[in-house]
């Protein structure tokens, strides 16, 4: 322990001496890889001291994966979520009022760039939230029971680590693991960033019949083909109910779109939509990135998608399903109003412009132009409908003053040709993923900043 000690004290001197050295040259993008690697350590160090304070009194061995938390979780037969604070935020006529719960428990980090805690979904059904990890955990409280200073998220055991084998699934740091979850027609769908070999990477749904004692998930869909990439990012897998039989995935390009754009039979880049029963598909739209963020507006036969641009060109898109002779194409990465990373100044010789040259226009060159586009971006997450033509959409990023970390309430006019409202709500938090209760009128958020449960009402005064 001793020795453990000194040698991190002695990394993390270097590492001051080292950004020091590099501050004073001014290279933003080493100053850029320090942060990230100085984020790092304080997750693990985060990460340790949460695992350390519940083994006080559970004795669990302890190493640095989520296993432990899995083994912690099964101990308890729940996940607690202790009540924080009540916030409101009031803009124009309108109060926000946030509740918010957070936990120790869950360890699962699933960003790259920023520190990020307790990667998890959230869906509503039965009266009841559910909450999956990203690495398998599956809870669930009944809604009459988060009414409390503490939420406890019952376990559902599952064999979804039988099934998943993969070690990176339950990494502590991990960009692979759980990406959404839907439940309807008393079922359950989970999607992962599936790792299927080195060079070979996919998305599959898995679907088990909704059991609140054990679920047992097989194999609902899978891309036809799968794809080299350098992590479990960008995969997309978002999984939103179509009504009927029918669901919409989501699959974002695996930060690989060289091989999406030239090999049109990929799934990669495009929202589908599955018929439950018979599992055909046919594709909805193409040409993302990783649309993190799909509604579907029944009444009006629309579908957005929100999507995350490279460096800047965050995307809102509508797709009118009547009009829709070809499939949609949303340009990327022909064109895009982000630059790729690392090149601010934008290198026409670059070997990623000259397979992607990210033209502004989008109409220029036969693609559908974005609704809105967010420069810088906002990292932008999911979208839930909460009004007939209003919208909240969630980001992440770590730059509060550049509408990360917020809520976007959005309104559209009639026809959705327009956006006529945009406030921006600071929440303090990376909103990974969001649903709104209609029953209650209630919007709740998983916030991955600090392990949040958010309970929102929206308020006019
Ligand atoms: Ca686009």
């Amino acid at each position: 322990m001793f020795n453990k000690k000194i040698t991190l004290f002695f990394i993390c001197f270097s590492l001051i001496l080292i950004s020091g050295y590099f501050v004073l040259i001014n290279k933003s993008y080493i100053k850029y890889k320090i942060k990230n690697a100085l984020s790092l350590i304080s997750i693990y160090s985060q990460n340790y001291q949460n695992l350390k304070e519940i083994n006080k009194n559970l004795k669990i061995d302890l190493n640095q994966t989520n296993l432990d938390t899995i083994n912690i979780v099964k101990e308890f037969g729940y996940i607690p979520f202790y009540f924080q604070n009540e916030k409101i935020f009031s803009i124009q006529n309108t109060n926000y009022i946030f509740n918010t719960f957070s936990t120790k428990v869950l360890t699962h980090d699933k960003s790259n760039d920023w520190p990020e805690y307790g990667t998890s979904y959230i869906d509503f059904y039965d009266n009841k939230i559910f909450l999956v990890s990203g690495s398998g955990i599956i809870s669930f409280v009944n809604y009459d029971n988060t009414l409390k200073k503490k939420i406890n998220f019952n376990l559902i055991n599952s064999n979804i680590h039988k099934l998943i084998k993969y070690p990176e699934f339950i990494a502590t740091r991990s960009s692979w693991g759980i990406k959404d979850i839907l439940i309807k027609n008393n079922k359950i769908y989970l999607s992962h960033s599936n790792r299927v070999s080195k060079d070979c990477s996919n998305v599959q749904v898995l679907v088990s019949n909704l059991n609140y004692e054990y679920l047992d998930f097989e194999l609902f869909f899978e891309q036809n083909n799968c794809i080299e990439a350098p992590d479990g990012y960008q995969a997309g897998g978002t999984l939103v109910d179509y009504g009927k039989n029918k669901v919409l995935i989501g699959f974002g390009d695996y930060q690989n779109f060289k091989d999406v754009r030239l090999k049109p039979d990929y799934l990669f880049g495009k929202i589908i939509l599955v018929d439950e029963i018979t599992k055909n598909f046919k594709i909805i739209s193409q040409g993302h990135r990783n649309p993190q963020g799909i509604v579907f507006l029944e009444d009006k036969n629309i579908i957005i998608n929100t999507e995350h641009g490279p460096q800047g060109g965050d995307e809102i898109n509508i797709n009118k399903l009547e009009n829709n002779e070809l499939i949609p194409d949303y340009g990327w990465p022909i064109s895009s109003y982000g630059e790729h990373y690392g090149y601010d100044g934008f290198d026409p010789n670059s070997e990623e412009y000259k397979i992607a040259p990210l033209h502004k226009s989008h109409k220029e060159y036969g693609f559908i132009e974005p609704i809105k586009y967010f420069v810088p971006s906002i990292a932008i997450s999911k979208i839930i409908r909460i009004g007939k033509n209003t919208f909240l959409i969630g980001s992440m990023g770590n730059d509060i003053d550049e509408g990360d970390m917020s809520l976007h309430q959005v309104t559209f006019d009639d026809k959705f040709n327009k956006i006529i409202d945009h406030k921006v709500i600071p929440v303090y938090e990376r909103i990974r993923d969001m649903i709104y209760i209609q029953d209650y009128n209630k919007i709740i958020i998983f916030g991955t900043s600090n392990k949040s449960l958010i309970f929102l009402d929206i308020n006019e005064k």
